[in-house]
């Protein structure tokens, strides 16, 4: 069945929300990024400063002596994080089938909303419109039937624009433009492509997927497909999770303290960089024992006050698990963490505390770490006994359950 798909990506998102609030700085050249002195490179440039040729990413000194009339700006990223709240909330009054990509971009599902607005081009108008007025930020929206097509128009379409591939045109729309147009084609695919004498997308969709997959292995499939325009990947709405928990059970059933502690520092880890992920914050944590004869129980704390840090989530699951091993008599079997009770942090209290604050940055050092060169690239002093007892793969330790796959 025929798709309607809509991209929509605020314009210059971190300065226009500046620009919002200050309306001084409206229609001149302005950076989000830092001081112009300061190492670090361009986050954001308004479209005048892009006239100089500024672009996210830029060294800031660059920046600064192409365009040196150009105002830079810290930037603030509990305004942008509001700000993204706000414009998705937006969206999804418009449909539930709401894929959010960035914070300022996302996939809608339109197919069948013509009969609600008279157009899928009248919708799109409606949504410009509503975030204009509600947040004073301009939106740019492409329409076609398929993502890939869609985000190529929103992104030729900006700034303040509005772009309808019609069903058929895909391969005519795509083809004069050049491959760095192409999500997925990153500067090093675009050499190696230019290498080969492909600079349009019309001449990627016509070279044999043989040659591609050979240069690029699985993914030169999706580059010729995405320049043929196509693309069946579905608008898909994130699974609202309501809980995250992580469990494994021991090759021999145990009582050993230490390794029943190392092994549930692991867990909390594991469930506390998910939750950063997701960019939630939990109430209650929740320790599950399964011991020997099968029998399974759990016990669960709420926190005084709500956290997203493996500390907290392993100092809860121990004090638990203290309790429950001075009673239960039996080997456990089964040991599992988990978290529930999750809200999006608005105001975040934590952060007043020095302490609370200096947790939080050293989990998101550590989850830039482990993103860069895996899961257990860094380990705490704790977990390093169960190198020993698990098997190790490029992932981290191969556990028994699924859920530790990940
Ligand atoms: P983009 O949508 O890529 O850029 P943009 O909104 O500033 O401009 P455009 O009109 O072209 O869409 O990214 C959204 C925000 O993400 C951007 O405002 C700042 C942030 N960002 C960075 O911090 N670093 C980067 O390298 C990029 C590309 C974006
Ligand atoms: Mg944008």
């Amino acid at each position: 069945m025929a798709r309607t798909i809509m991209h929509i990506d605020l314009d210059a998102f971190f300065v226009s929300v500046e620009q919002a609030l200050n309306p001084e700085l409206r229609g001149k050249p302005v950076v989000v990024g830092g001081r112009p002195d300061r190492r670090g490179v361009v986050a954001s440039a308004s479209y005048e400063a892009r006239g100089f040729g500024l672009h996210a990413g830029m060294p800031l000194t660059t920046a600064s002596r192409l365009c040196p009339q150009a105002i830079f700006i810290e930037g603030s990223f509990p305004r942008y994080r509001d700000a993204s709240q706000r414009f998705m909330t937006i969206l999804a009054d418009f449909s539930p089938y709401l894929e959010p990509v960035s914070l300022d971009e996302a996939y809608l599902d339109a197919t069948g909303f013509e009969s609600i607005y008279g157009s899928i081009h009248q919708m799109a108008v409606a949504i410009k419109q509503r975030i204009k007025n509600e947040l004073g930020l301009c939106a740019s929206v492409g329409i076609a039937s398929c993502k890939v097509v869609a985000k190529v128009a929103s992104e030729l379409s900006k700034p303040d624009g509005l772009l309808e591939v019609a069903t058929g045109n895909e391969l005519s729309f795509l083809a004069p433009l050049p491959i760095a147009k192409l999500p997925g084609i990153g500067r090093k695919t675009e050499q190696i492509l230019d290498g080969l004498g492909i600079n349009t997308i019309g001449k990627l969709s016509i070279t044999p997927s043989s040659v591609l997959k050979s240069h690029f292995g699985a993914s030169g499939e999706f580059l010729h497909r995405f320049a043929k325009g196509i693309d069946d990947r579905k608008v898909e709405p994130p699974s609202a999770a309501k809980s995250i928990s992580r469990e494994t059970t021991f090759g021999k059933d145990t009582r050993d303290r230490s390794l029943l502690k190392a092994t549930l520092r692991y867990l909390s880890e594991r469930v506390g960089s998910e939750l950063r992920q997701r960019g939630k914050q939990a109430r209650c944590v929740t320790l599950k024992l399964r011991y020997a004869d099968f029998t399974t129980i759990t016990r669960s704390h709420t926190l005084s006050q709500t956290s997203h840090t493996d500390q907290i989530i392993f100092d809860t699951g121990t004090k638990l698990l203290k309790k429950e091993l001075t009673q239960g008599k039996q080997p456990i079997r089964l040991i599992g963490i988990g978290v529930s009770n999750l809200i999006e942090p608005g105001r975040q209290l934590a952060l007043l505390d020095s302490s609370a604050q200096r947790l939080e940055q050293l989990n998101r050092a550590i989850d830039r770490i482990r993103k860069k060169y895996g899961f257990t690239a860094i380990q705490t002093g704790r977990t390093l006994l169960l190198k020993d007892i698990f098997p190790s793969g490029d992932e981290g330790y191969t556990l028994h359950t699924p859920s530790l796959s990940r």
